[in-house]
């Protein structure tokens, strides 16, 4: 017979007075990522597809994912029967979608131009324009990821991005795309899906074929591979592309105190544990006591070993810790310094912590009745997040992922009468004479000097 599973966290004194910081920084730190291996192993996919395009995605999408097709683009309008779905199923996309949408359509600029008079006579403005053409690659194998396409879809098409084109790799089983994912493309007016995978799909995306359309920014998590692509995209200035930003495993960091729920603290850790084996998953306890701390252990163990993907989070919790510290101050030190993609609060008063204590994570859960599957699928929240600490510097996927925003100025007379002798003096340091003689001329003819 099988040995038993085990669902254990490692648990570490963790507080301002702990004796071993380097334990901390053990549990707060990050598996390394190699990129220069996998590039290795990508490198040629790219320079296939750039070269055969799409003869070489169907060949790769022949060998990686089994499936023979004729195209590697399914065009809109999409064929109804790729998305035959339950009428529950279309509801919760429905439903998802309008949240998502409204929480998006807030972040726009409030007004079309913003205008700041800086100096007098010298009107500065900025306005947003959307990004043309996005790529959103979903990933495939055998998770079902609809959640993806709404996350990053419903943003572009809120920011009005003319062309939005997905990909996503057919299904080994029955050569088809997931039909959630085509109902997602259809209620997004994505103009097609690119039927590929991997980096095979990036690259299709960044350069273009004689079937997909070339992409401005490509967009989604990914596998390695998919995300070994994304770099290398983004720096060859051949392909002219951005991206949203580097992906890691997904992670959670919930913080509880001697009140939280037992059952509630723990199914957030497993679904964050049952992503995958690399997944990261931090507990930070607040003054708990040894009962509280056995209970949340016990609660863990008890509803992780009925979980389908049971084998998965008992791999995951093995490398999983549990920080246990005095005060609410040390937690939110801790949490800062880890830089969570989520960070879940089952304390007292959660909603006075925010937003003045945390100031790196990707996205906040607010109290226990507020679990990161509600922001997985249909509160209006972003899922694409920053991992990997990147939640220092990056913030999730956001309306104005999908924008650029462009400055503008118009200068009157009064306005070089306010700024030409600043504008020519630096331009004199500079050393840029034809800087300063713009300048020069215009307040010559008009008597100002
Ligand atoms: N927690 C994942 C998103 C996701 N969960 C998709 C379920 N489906 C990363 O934020
Ligand atoms: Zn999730």
């Amino acid at each position: 017979s099988k040995p038993e599973l085990e669902y254990k966290m490692e648990v570490i004194n963790a507080g301002d007075k702990a004796t071993d910081p380097a334990l901390i920084e053990k549990a707060l730190s990050r598996p390394v990522q190699k990129t220069a291996d996998i590039m290795k192993l990508v490198l040629p996919i790219i320079e296939k597809v750039k070269k055969d395009g799409d003869k070489a995605l169907l060949e790769l999408t022949a060998k990686f994912d089994g499936v023979t097709l004729d195209t590697p683009v399914l065009k809109a309008p999409f064929p109804e029967d790729w998305m035959q779905i339950s009428d529950d199923m279309k509801e919760a996309i429905d439903i998802s979608i309008a949240n998502i949408e409204k929480f998006h359509a807030a972040q726009l600029p409030k007004e079309k131009i913003m205008t700041v008079e800086t100096a007098p006579g010298v009107f500065c403005s900025r306005f947003a324009k959307p990004i043309e053409n996005v790529g959103l690659y979903v990933p495939g194998g055998t998770a079902v990821l609809p959640s993806t396409a709404m996350m990053l879809g419903v943003p572009a098409k809120v920011a009005g991005c003319k062309n939005i084109v997905l990909a996503s790799p057919p299904a080994r089983a029955t050569g088809k795309l997931t039909p959630e994912v085509v109902y997602v493309a259809h209620k997004l007016g994505a103009k097609c899906i690119v039927m590929a995978g991997g980096a095979q799909a990036v690259t299709a995306m960044a350069y273009g074929t004689d079937s997909v359309l070339k992409c401005d920014k490509i967009l989604g998590p990914g596998n390695q591979f998919v995300t070994a692509a994304k770099m290398y995209v983004q720096n060859d200035t051949q392909a002219l592309c951005s991206i949203d930003m580097p992906a890691g495993p997904s992670e959670v960091l919930v913080v509880a105190d001697g009140n939280a729920d037992a059952d509630f603290v723990a199914s957030d850790l497993l679904s964050q544990a049952e992503h995958g084996v690399d997944s990261q998953v931090i507990l930070i306890g607040v003054g708990l006591t040894k009962a509280k701390l056995a209970e949340f252990e016990a609660a863990v163990a008890k509803q992780a070993a009925v979980l389908p993907r049971k084998e998965i989070v008992s791999k995951c919790l093995a490398h999983s810790y549990t920080l246990l510290v005095d005060t609410y101050e040390e937690a939110f030190k801790l949490s800062n310094q880890y830089a969570p993609e989520h960070l879940i609060l089952q304390i007292d008063d959660a909603a006075k912590y925010v937003p003045d204590y945390i100031e790196n994570a990707g996205s906040v859960f607010v109290g226990a009745l507020s679990p990161e599957s509600c922001g997985d699928y249909s509160s209006g929240t972003n899922h694409t997040l920053p991992t990997y600490g990147y939640a220092r510097q990056y913030s999730g996927v956001n309306t104005a992922t999908f924008q650029k925003f462009i400055t503008s100025q118009d200068v009157t007379e009064e306005g070089l009468k306010s700024i030409g002798k600043a504008v020519m003096t630096l331009a004199a340091v500079e050393g840029l004479e034809a800087h300063r003689n713009a300048v020069q001329v215009r307040m010559d003819k008009l008597g100002l000097l």
